[in-house]
């Protein structure tokens, strides 16, 4: 086993690891204090509460060990252009944003429909850490340890129909809370934000439904309170602050397949060899390792996760289906 030498370690991690703790510590305390007493400006779902009980949260197997990127970048960076265009837009504008209470609508081709208070749609679940690279079609990536539980088993619950070929989601559609949305300095895409998967996409063990990240629950700007997370798929699918989940026959029409079909598909899996129209898809920036020599890293097909998900597109050609 390799242990780690104090001089091994950077003071970034260092710092990193100690907020860590402090946010573990931060919602143990919430989460005792909360049955007690009323805590301002802290409504700590019934989740992470929960979560807090069992004692920190499993970490799954099919996390990657690649080194986190820092809380800072992963919540200072972001795409979220119901907050603007701009990679610091969302963390500045996103407090408008209102996570709870908050319901998520199933509908389509399940036999369970209904709308439900996220909360309790999450609370069967058992949450777990996933560490996972998320890799942007802009070409930088990071590497962001999620917790969250697998799409496919909440699909299983409500009970698909042969005739559920596709999943819809769509994101909220609320100007007062989302700025981003308005004409004024909106992003000119057609609100609210729909993303789809292929059925056996959103089966696929490694597709999760996140509610928080780094210990805590997701920030606003990360796509608060309950969002999609593809790793082997362009940032742009997992779709953020997720308000419908609707079973369809036919394939979605994604957002930014609408706005520029010639630019992004509906398939949009990381691939090295289809470069963007305006830019290459070789390679990619880490988000944290900008220094002037820190050599760009080459990009891998499936965004590295081509053992677990190259079968499901097997006899396509993915030149064609990006
Ligand atoms: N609703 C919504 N979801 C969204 C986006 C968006 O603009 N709106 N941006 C996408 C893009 S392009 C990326 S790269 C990721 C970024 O996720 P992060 O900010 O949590 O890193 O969110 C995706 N989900
Ligand atoms: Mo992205």
């Amino acid at each position: 086993m390799l242990i780690k030498r104090p001089s091994d370690i950077r003071s970034s991690e260092i710092t990193d690891e100690k907020f860590y703790r402090a946010r573990r510590r931060f919602l143990r305390d919430a989460a005792l204090a909360a049955g007690a007493i009323a805590v301002p400006d802290l409504i700590l779902p019934q989740w992470a509460e929960a979560a807090q009980k069992l004692g920190p949260l499993k970490k799954s197997a099919l996390s990657t060990t690649e080194k986190l990127t820092t809380y800072a970048n992963v919540t200072g960076y972001n795409n979220f252009y119901e907050f603007g265009t701009d990679k610091g837009d969302p963390a500045k504008n996103a407090h408008t944003l209102k996570p709870r209470p908050w319901t998520v609508a199933i509908e389509g081709e399940v036999k369970k429909t209904g709308t439900f208070d996220v909360d309790e749609l999450v609370r069967p679940f058992a949450l777990e850490e996933r560490i996972y690279r998320l890799r942007c079609v802009e070409a930088w990536s990071m590497v962001i340890p999620w917790i969250g539980f697998p799409l496919g088993e909440l699909i299983k619950r409500f009970e698909p129909t042969s005739r559920a070929k596709y999943v819809e989601f769509q994101t909220l559609r609320d100007l007062k809370q989302m700025p981003g949305q308005g004409g004024l300095f909106g992003a000119g895409l057609d609100w609210p934000y729909v993303e789809g998967l292929r059925m056996d996409e959103a089966m696929h063990p490694l597709a999760i439904l996140a509610v928080g990240l780094y210990g805590d629950v997701l920030p606003n700007q990360n796509g608060a309170p309950l969002r999609l997370v593809v790793p082997w798929k362009y940032g742009f699918k997992s779709i953020k602050s997720i308000v419908k989940i609707r079973f369809v026959e036919k394939q979605p029409l994604n957002t930014w397949q609408k706005q520029a079909a010639r630019e992004y598909g509906f398939y949009s899996n990381v691939n090295p060899e289809v470069d963007h129209p305006r830019w290459t898809q070789a390679f990619e920036r880490r988000i944290g390792e900008d220094g002037l020599f820190s050599p760009k890293r080459k990009t891998l097909p499936f965004n590295g996760y081509a053992d677990q998900v190259a079968s499901l597109y097997a006899g396509m050609d993915l030149k064609k289906n990006y």
